[in-house]
Order: C-alpha cells, then structure tokens, then sequence
C-alpha cells in the first residue's frame, strides 16, 4: 500500500507556503499531483472546512488539507463527521465535505450523506475507493467495494474520478449537483491511484474550474404567483406553514415580512423555528391542532407535506378518516417542481427559490391586502393564550426528581438570555418537550432529528455548529440518543469547542423503568444502567462534568459552562418513571397500542 500513497515529487500551487515534507514537492518539477488538485479545487471553490476520518487512501489528503489552511476537523466515527458535514452544508449554504477512507469508512460515512439527500441539505461524501481494476474482478482488495454503485441510489448525484485532469469537472459537478435545485447529498468517489497521479502543473491548474452561480436563484412565474396571491386573498382561515427550506434559504427579513404584512398565522416546522421569533404574536404553535384542522387555505413555504405533517390530510387537518383530504386549499413555495401533489392536491404550486418567491409574493401585497378576519384570529389567540398558562402551570412545578419540563424551563431560560446560541436536540421525548418548550429567537439556531428522526445527529451537528459559526452550542439529549456519537465528546474537548451537552438522562428510550417480564437476569431492551454517570465522559478528555438533580443545580451549570464557553456535559436526573412511548409520535408505532 506504501508504494499506493507516496507521492510523486511535485509543484505544489503559489499559494501555498513551500514545505519540504514527505517529499511531495520539488521546486524543479513542473508537476502537480491528485491529492494537490483535490485541496486546489476545494479551495478555489471556496471550501475552507472538511469534516473527516484519515486512513487508508487519504491520509495524507487530510494532512496536506491542513497544511494548506483548510480546517480539517478529524472525528471518531465517519458517521458522526458525515452529520457534521450535512449540518454545516444547512447553515452556509456551502456544500459540507466528509472525507472517509474507502469500503466501511464510505459506510460509515453513508448513513449521514442519505439523511442529507432526505433532508435536502447540502453535503458531498468524498471517499477513497481501492483499485478499480481489482474491485470490478472481485479479486479481493483492501477494502474492496463498488462505492460508486452503493452510494448512487442514496445521493443526489454520484461520480468518480479516475484521472487527475478530471479532478476539476469532478469537484464542480458535485458542487453544483449539492448546490443547485433542491440541495442534496452527493457522492465523489476518488480511487487510490488518483492521489499520486502527477500531470503537469500548469495544464492540471488549467483543468480546475471555478463554479460560477453554483445554485442558481430561479425565479417563479409570474402568473404561478399571482394565482397563489389570489386563492390567499379569497382565505377566511389562512395560514402558513414555514419549513426547514425556508430557513436553509437564508430570506429571513422577506420570510418576516410577508408573514406580517398578510397578517396571516404561521406555524414553523421544528428546524424553522426562530425564523421570526417564536414569541411571535402570529406564532400559532400553542395552538397547532386548532388550526391545522380550521385553516382553509395553506401556504407551505420551504416544507413538504410528509409524515410530519400527516401528508396532508387524515383527523389532523380535519378529515373525516385517516386519510381523508380536510378540504384545505395549498399553496406551495418549493425549488423541486416535483413536489407538488405528492400527498394531496396542491391548488397554487410556485416553483423557485425561497428568496424570489417571498419577494415576489411581496410585490403583490400593498396596503389594500386583506387581513384575515378578526374571528380566525381571535379564535387562535383564545386557544394560544390558554396553552400557554397551561404549560406555564407544568413548567413552574418543582417536582423530585426532574421531569423533563422542570428541566427544560431551565434551558428555555438560559437559551431565551443566549438568542444566538445553537440549540441541537435529538432523543424521543427529550426532543418533543425542548420543541415545545424551548422559545428560538433566531433563524437556523435549532437543528435536530430531521426529516428521519435519526438518533446519533447530536454530536456531529454539535462539533459543526461550533465550528461554523464560532457560537455557543447547547445540546439537548436523550440518554438514548447521546449514546449514538457520545465518544466524541473528545473531539469537542481536542478542539476545545464551546459545546454544553444536557443529557436528559431518564435512564432509558423513552423511560427507564421497564422490567424484564421473564423475570430473568437480562434487562429489558430499553433501558440502560441505571444512574449511569455521563459527566465522566467529558471529565476523561479534559471537559467538564456535572451531575444535576434540580433545576437550581442545571441552570448554575449551564450558566457556568456559557460564561466559561468550555466543553461540558451536563448529566440531568430526570424521573425514569417519566416520558412517553416514541414520545408524540406514538401513534406510528404498532406494538404501541397492544403492549404484551
Ligand atoms: P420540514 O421538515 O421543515 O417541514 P422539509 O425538509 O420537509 O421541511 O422541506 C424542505 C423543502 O424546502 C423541500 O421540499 C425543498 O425542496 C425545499 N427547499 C430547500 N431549499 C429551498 C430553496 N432555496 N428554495 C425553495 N425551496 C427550497
Ligand atoms: C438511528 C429509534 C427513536 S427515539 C430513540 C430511539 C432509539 C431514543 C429515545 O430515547 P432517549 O429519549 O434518546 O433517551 P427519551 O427522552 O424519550 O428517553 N435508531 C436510529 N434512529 C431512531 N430514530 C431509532 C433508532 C429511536
Ligand atoms: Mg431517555
């Protein structure tokens, strides 16, 4: 394998300081080699950061990433540094890069290049892949696999380079297949033989190519949106919906202003929420299920009809069955053209990007625009007004132990004194609780499970969070899904990240108090050790750990790990007799209603 990964003396470009290591470059030889041609191509494009795992064949891509300024973010497991990247591709609109080794680093690496295709984040999984020739003979290589064909069907795009005067195109088409229409993962499969591939330099920096408008602001149709301003001009209940696209669109002043000046009620899908901010007096979250059932006209903007929101239809919107329509009229703001109609039927699509769209949208609403009846309104402030003093009673209680909602005051409080901290949240009923619980200020400041409801995003988003923005991250975590990337805490100690993990710990998914019911000496499979002690974690790599019984005790912790903006890892006690089955989501779950 030496032989593969030695590289040939070559040029490295001007603007990188000469450093005579490894003996990658001579200052004689006219040439430039693959793994030059990846950094040059990365940098002209933009890409200052790569989240990763070196091994086998890109080592030394990993090192001379760093040597050449790119900030090079090494994980413990690719998944983990696949989410980061995922996540960082959300919030900057720049493809996020995960670089793994080949077969199960590609792998490992896979799992969080799907859930950016799903999620229409951004992203591109650049893996390196052993010997073609042996790998398409099935002749047993190192790490043998046809990445290429494994990854096609989960990426946006797929594509593999095998010389290094392709290393241009290859590099531009990921960027402008992640970028461009609906955001998406995308797989660059870079053979071990690429890397020390040498050309000469001045016709292999010919072949790299700047994108030029990577993601094209496509602009809506004129008569698309005038259809849209007239079927929610007719609306007596109207109300819109503001999704995850919405927030990655970074139109926040536009996406604000139609929201108020149509008057019209919002409600924001989880990752949109604090696009306006969530004490917003058209918020109507504390009253979702009055409205989504009354609303007779819908303006989704930047989100699908799926799961999330009952496709659609069913008792939700007001069906009289499952899957019964409820009569609502749609109005649809996406860049996919083939969104539309997936679920039910969409009365006003308009296809574009966010940004064109709400401005275009905007033009044709002036003083005269007719603001929904005061009834629909009224009715909505009713509902809110009394959920709220609902959950204010829940949330002043001082139970022993904690429930999740004694707790999640506390964070709701340190977050609402820290508006551009990143809230990160995963876990079943210690998500659900922080959703509703936890008031966001600002735009793209709350990330969480998606459009899987994937456990294991915690700590990758949290390390990207981090980097990205150079803000405070607080984690909110169940003690499930803290356990899917909880080694690297050390990554956030290694690079000292200001990351504050809160572990809900109710010592179990979804609670911790179920038994074995054979009576034998296994437990059951949905509980931990009891009384584990997660603080240690952080302790062992030099971050700090606190155990927490009460309220008092959380938010003395969570003020002291913001003012000192080290790593820390708050272990919260909550009651384990506490949390629900698959959190709200338990009507999804088969066994639910027919326990054993
Ligand atoms: P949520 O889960 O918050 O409801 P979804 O992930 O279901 O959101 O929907 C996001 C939608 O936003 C996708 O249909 C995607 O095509 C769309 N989208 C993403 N970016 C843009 C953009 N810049 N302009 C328009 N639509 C976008
Ligand atoms: C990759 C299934 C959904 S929620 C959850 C699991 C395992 C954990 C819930 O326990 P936690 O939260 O985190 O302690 P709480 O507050 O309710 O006790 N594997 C993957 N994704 C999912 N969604 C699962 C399993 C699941
Ligand atoms: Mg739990």
């Amino acid at each position: 394998m030496s032989s593969v990964i030695a590289a040939k003396p070559v040029a490295t470009t001007a603007d990188e300081t000469p450093k005579i290591a490894g003996g990658e470059m001579n200052a004689q030889s006219q040439e430039i080699d693959g793994f030059q041609l990846v950094i040059d191509a990365l940098k002209l494009n933009g890409i200052d950061t790569i989240f990763g795992l070196p091994g086998i064949p890109i080592t030394d891509l990993t090192r001379r990433l760093q040597r050449s300024g790119l900030r090079v973010v090494s994980f413990r497991h690719e998944q983990n540094a696949g989410y980061a990247a995922s996540i960082a591709g959300f919030l900057t609109q720049k493809p996020g890069i995960c670089l793994t080794v080949s077969a199960p680093g590609f792998l490992n690496g896979l799992t969080a290049l799907a859930h950016a295709t799903v999620n229409c984040f951004p992203m591109i999984l650049i893996s390196g892949s052993s010997e073609r020739e042996i790998v398409d003979l099935q002749q047993g290589d190192y790490e043998e696999m046809d990445q290429l064909a494994i990854a096609k069907p989960l990426a946006k795009a797929a594509f593999r380079v095998l010389h290094a005067e392709d290393i241009g195109v290859g590099i531009a088409r990921a960027i402008r297949a992640a970028l461009s229409g609906r955001p998406g993962g995308v797989y660059l499969d870079l053979p071990a033989k690429l890397f020390p591939q040498a050309i000469d330099a001045a016709t292999g920096k010919s072949t790299l190519i700047k994108v030029v408008d990577p993601a094209p602001k496509q602009i809506p149709a004129p008569d698309a949106v005038k259809r849209a301003l007239d079927l929610l001009k007719l609306a007596k209940k109207p109300l819109i919906i503001l999704g995850k696209g919405a927030a990655y669109a970074q139109a926040d002043a536009d996406i604000r202003a139609l929201v108020e000046r149509t008057g019209i009620p919002y409600l924001p899908m989880s990752m949109a929420k604090g696009l306006l901010p969530d004490t917003h007096e058209q918020s109507a979250s504390a009253a979702r299920s009055y409205v989504l059932p009354e609303a007779d006209v819908v303006m989704l903007i930047g989100a699908r009809l799926n799961w999330l929101l009952s496709h659609g239809k069913g008792k939700t919107w007001g069906g009289a069955s499952a899957k019964a329509w409820g009569g609502q009229k749609y109005v649809q703001v996406d860049i996919s053209p083939q969104e539309a109609d997936s679920n039910v039927r969409i009365d006003a699509p308009v296809v574009g990007d966010i940004g064109p769209c709400v401005k275009a949208l905007l033009a044709g609403i002036d003083a005269q625009w007719p603001k929904p009846p005061a009834e629909w309104i009224g009715a909505i402030t009713e509902r809110k007004t009394k959920n709220v003093a609902k959950m204010a009673e829940t949330l002043a209680k001082n139970p022993s132990p904690m429930s999740f909602q004694s707790a999640l005051n506390v964070v709701r409080d340190i977050v609402k004194a820290n508006p551009d901290a990143v809230l990160v949240n995963e876990g079943a009923n210690a998500l659900d609780f922080t959703r509703s619980i936890v008031d966001m200020y600002k735009p793209r400041k709350r990330l969480d499970v998606g459009t899987w409801g994937v456990m294991g995003v915690g700590m990758g988003f949290s390390v990207a969070a981090a980097v990205v923005s150079g803000e405070q991250v607080i984690a909110v975590e169940g003690d499930s899904a803290f356990g899917f990337s909880g080694m690297e805490t050390e990554t956030i100690c290694r690079y000292n990240l200001p990351v504050c993990v809160v572990i809900m710990n109710n010592n179990g998914v979804y609670r911790g108090d179920e038994i074995n019911p054979t009576g034998g000496p296994d437990p059951s499979p949905l509980v931990f050790v009891k009384d584990a002690r997660y603080e240690k974690l952080m302790e062992a790599f030099g971050g700090v750990g606190a155990h927490v019984k009460t309220p008092d005790e959380l938010r003395r912790a969570m003020e002291e790990a913001i003012r000192s903006r080290r790593p820390t890892l708050i272990n919260a006690v909550i009651d384990e007799k506490a949390g629900t089955e698959s959190g709200r989501i338990t009507s999804l779950n088969p066994a639910a209603k027919k326990k054993p």
